[in-house]
């Protein structure tokens, strides 16, 4: 595995929408917008303790990691606590308790009043969520099951992100019907997954006021260096092929993987792995044959 490569990072204020569109968003790839939001009042009003003190007293449905299936998409809450307690919780103590999807406009619709949809670009879906969580703990690798361009913003600590392109689905071990790989690319198991060997991708950090820009259907790994929370936002996939697909996963083929699991539990998750594994395969045969069988795995 190779992810040595850096996003690059752009200044948020110097780049053109025509620049970003035909550098980045119609090429798919990714980039740090630095600065994107500081046009809006949330860049500096958002913090830890505007949070606590305007919305403290809800309570939020938390989700662990470590206690995550890596078949399931993310539903069943592993904890709850009041909001203000959780904000402690993150900025004091060792937890992996993670505020996942949040959608913090339903609790408090006049947050909308603090920013707006960056002119970068359009086709804005205007369903912004949060995501907050302790310092070491990790969102583990998936896709956005609904394919958008998602625009990160990072407000308070920072985080340490690695992506790979929809191409490397198949040396990362993506389980079918699903957007999840089982692969840990922080501890690789080389003997298990050979294929991720060959899987390149590429790394950055995320600071105060950093928009991470990820294409539709892009891997992302996100590691909390520090406590802290960002935003998203998302923009329809880049071709029409993509937005129906991304409609397709949300609907039918995520509730025919809820359906199978209900009812074959562990030997459906056996079954896609199995699918997993046999992709996998043949991924590592096509990389070989493009480099005329002298493949060499792709080792940081
Ligand atoms: O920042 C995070 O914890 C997760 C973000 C994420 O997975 C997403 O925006 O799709």
């Amino acid at each position: 595995m190779n992810i040595s490569k850096q996003i690059p990072i752009v200044d948020a204020t110097k780049i053109t929408r025509k620049e970003f569109e035909s550098t980045y968003l119609r090429p798919q790839k990714p980039v740090i917008l630095r600065g994107l939001w500081k046009q809006y009042p949330a860049y500096d009003k958002w913090t830890m303790d505007y949070f606590k003190q305007s919305m403290g007293d809800i309570e939020v449905e938390l989700f662990s990691s470590k206690q995550a299936n890596p078949s399931e998409t993310l539903k069943v809450a592993h904890a709850k606590m009041r909001f203000d307690k959780y904000l402690d919780l993150i900025e004091k103590e060792p937890t992996d308790l993670r505020l996942f999807l949040f959608p913090v406009f339903k609790h408090k619709p006049e947050l909308i009043k603090d920013f707006g949809y960056p002119k970068i670009t359009g086709r804005y879906l205007k369903i912004p969520f949060m995501f907050f969580g302790p310092a070491g703990s990790i969102t583990r690798m998936h896709q956005d099951i609904d394919l958008s361009n998602v625009f990160l913003t990072q407000f308070a600590g920072k985080k340490r992100v690695v992506l790979f392109a929809p191409d490397q689905s198949e040396l990362l071990y993506r389980l079918p019907f699903n957007v999840h790989s089982t692969v840990d690319i922080d501890n690789p198991d080389y003997d298990t997954y050979p294929g991720l060997k060959f899987a390149e991708g590429c790394t950055g950090l995320l600071e105060h006021g950093d928009t991470l820009f990820m294409p539709s259907g892009y891997w992302h790994h996100i590691e909390y260096v520090e406590g802290g929370f960002g935003l998203s936002v998302r923009t329809l996939g880049a071709s029409i092929g993509t937005i129906v697909k991304g409609g397709f996963n949300v609907t039918i083929r995520r509730k025919f993987d809820d359906l199978m699991r209900a009812m074959f539990d562990q030997k459906w998750f056996n079954y896609k792995k199995k699918i997993a594994f046999k992709r996998a395969e043949k991924a590592m045969q096509k990389v070989n044959k493009n480099n005329g069988g002298n493949s060499q795995p792709a080792y940081n």
